[in-house]
């Protein structure tokens, strides 16, 4: 008898996708660079990482710090501007048969609006608003950390941005309670919540005696993040159970995937992973659904949530799993 076929299929809002595994945000860029190592239509999808109207060099260097179990980062946003992520980018991502999240970043609410309508008949499955970055000029351009301003941001994108295209928040765990951040972007017309991005952190130099960032403080993700970052994915399903999540932070292998799905999560984004195994989206795919049919799942939908039903329900879910109908 072979394994049993588990379906891994999932949605995102209305963006339909074969398997749950995405990459995340600013760990593969417009995803050409995996390309030498997997087919990137293969993946759930590649999320781009965020852009901005007009080119930028970002931050000053060094940007990366290694940390124990994750690494700090101090991009600042550099990127190309929107014309030539069109132009190059999404073009190539289009081509290659991609499924495709294109990630925002704006100073202000007119520059999210600005770039939802640059974008508005670009090909692409789903816009995720990264309204959590860290690596700011001021905290006050970390519009999830607030949720008026969050608000203000997530309306006006989803009034701006293509009707057939859904919207997803990104927000930051560096808040007191990140399900009070979800119910106002969900009530501002976000059709998902993608979480989190990274933790603020230090690193200092102990040779120089200054921080190791040239932009002092920076971005923690890595598998250190990886409890927060499910505890958030826990705390914004039970706040906003009907929108689906994607959900993020220091996932490695199909068990880490496993953990957020069953928190609540639709799909999952493999981020600093890729930075040392960038074959990692495509193995934890198999490893998913491996875990998944080892624990008697016969889709990845049913697991959705799985962990925040009682003993009982789980149990009756088994059950029926394994009942042969009268006649078969
Ligand atoms: O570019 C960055 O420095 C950056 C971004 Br936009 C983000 O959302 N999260 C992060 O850790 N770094």
């Amino acid at each position: 008898m072979g394994t049993p076929t588990v379906d891994i299929s999932t949605s995102l809002a209305s963006f339909e996708l074969p398997n749950p595994v995405l990459t995340a945000s600013g760990c593969a860029a417009a995803g050409r660079e995996l390309s030498p190592f997997f087919d990137v239509a293969e993946l759930g999808g590649i999320v781009t990482k965020s852009i901005m109207m007009k080119p930028r060099s970002g931050r000053s260097t060094p940007r990366m710090a290694e940390t124990p179990s994750g690494m700090l980062n101090s991009i600042g946003l550099q990127g190309p501007g929107v014309d030539s992520f069109i132009e190059h980018d999404l073009k190539w991502l289009h081509e290659s048969g991609a499924r495709t999240v294109v990630s925002i970043a704006g100073h202000n609410t007119d520059e999210f609006v600005a770039l939802a309508r640059r974008l508005y008949d670009q090909p692409m499955d789903l816009l995720e608003v990264n309204i959590s970055c860290p690596n700011v000029e001021n905290r006050g351009q970390v519009f999830a950390c607030d949720a008026i301003a969050a608000t203000r941001v997530i309306s006006a994108v989803r009034r701006a941005a293509n009707p057939n295209v859904p919207i997803f928040a990104k927000l930051t765990p560096d808040v007191t309670d990140i399900g009070y951040i979800a119910r106002a972007v969900a009530e501002a017309g976000a059709d998902g919540i993608s979480l989190i991005n990274t933790l603020l952190g230090l690193v200092i130099d102990l040779d120089t005696l200054r921080p190791a960032l040239g932009g002092v403080t920076g971005g923690l993700s890595g598998p250190a993040i990886r409890p927060v970052a499910l505890r958030c994915v826990w705390q914004v399903h039970q706040a906003v159970p009907h929108l689906p999540l994607l959900g993020m932070g220091g996932i490695k292998t199909g068990k880490d995937a496993l953990q957020f799905i069953l928190a609540g999560a639709s799909a999952v984004s493999v981020g600093t992973a890729v930075f040392h195994d960038p074959t990692a989206p495509i193995r934890i795919i198999a490893e998913l659904s491996d875990e998944l049919a080892a624990r008697g799942f016969s889709s990845l939908r049913d697991a959705i949530g799985f962990a925040h039903l009682s003993s009982e329900q789980q149990a009756a879910y088994f059950a029926a799993q394994t009942a042969v109908p009268v006649g078969r």
